[in-house]
């Protein structure tokens, strides 16, 4: 089993879409195990964003990141990371197809709703940044009586 980190943007609490997007990954099996609602702070989001500084849309995407709520999660399930950023679709937004996160939701590449990490060393970080080990809580398929 593999685990990956998964951002959703501010955008996604202001439009009212959380449990839509969410439903995206339960329904295609992963497992959430971890779960939060947070107001990043300024040197979170420049650690995470990190790589893009000096960039000419970086100052926007902080801001962006910054401008409300986002919801942090770790999800679980065989190559979680490579199925995760396939669910999320491409980050530029003339890529992005229809039946992606990104392709059905964003209208720009900027406000593209969703982050997921892009692979196991960036999760690595990403949850290190985002999550204490005791807000992370793994569990095992249940007995299908129990539905
Ligand atoms: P991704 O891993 O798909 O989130 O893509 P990147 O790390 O390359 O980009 C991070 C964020 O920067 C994107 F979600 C949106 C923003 N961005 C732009 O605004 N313009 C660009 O040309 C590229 C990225």
């Amino acid at each position: 089993m593999e685990r990956t980190f998964v951002m959703l943007k501010p955008g996604v609490l202001q439009r009212r879409i959380a449990g839509e997007v969410i439903t995206r990954f339960e329904r295609k099996g992963l497992r959430i195990i971890a779960l939060k609602l947070l107001r990043i702070d300024k040197t979170t989001a420049e650690t995470h964003y990190a790589e893009h500084r000096g960039k000419d849309f970086y100052e926007k995407l902080l801001e962006y990141t910054l401008s409300g709520p986002v919801i942090a999660m770790i999800l679980e399930g065989e190559e979680a990371v490579s199925v995760v950023r396939r669910l999320a679709g491409p980050t530029n937004l003339g890529d992005s197809l229809p039946g992606t996160i990104r392709g059905d939701y964003a209208a720009r590449t900027r406000l593209n709703i969703v982050h997921a990490s892009d692979s196991p060393g960036s999760v690595e970080r990403e949850i290190d940044l985002f999550f204490r080990p005791g807000e992370i809580c793994a569990w095992e398929d249940g007995n299908q009586e129990w539905f």
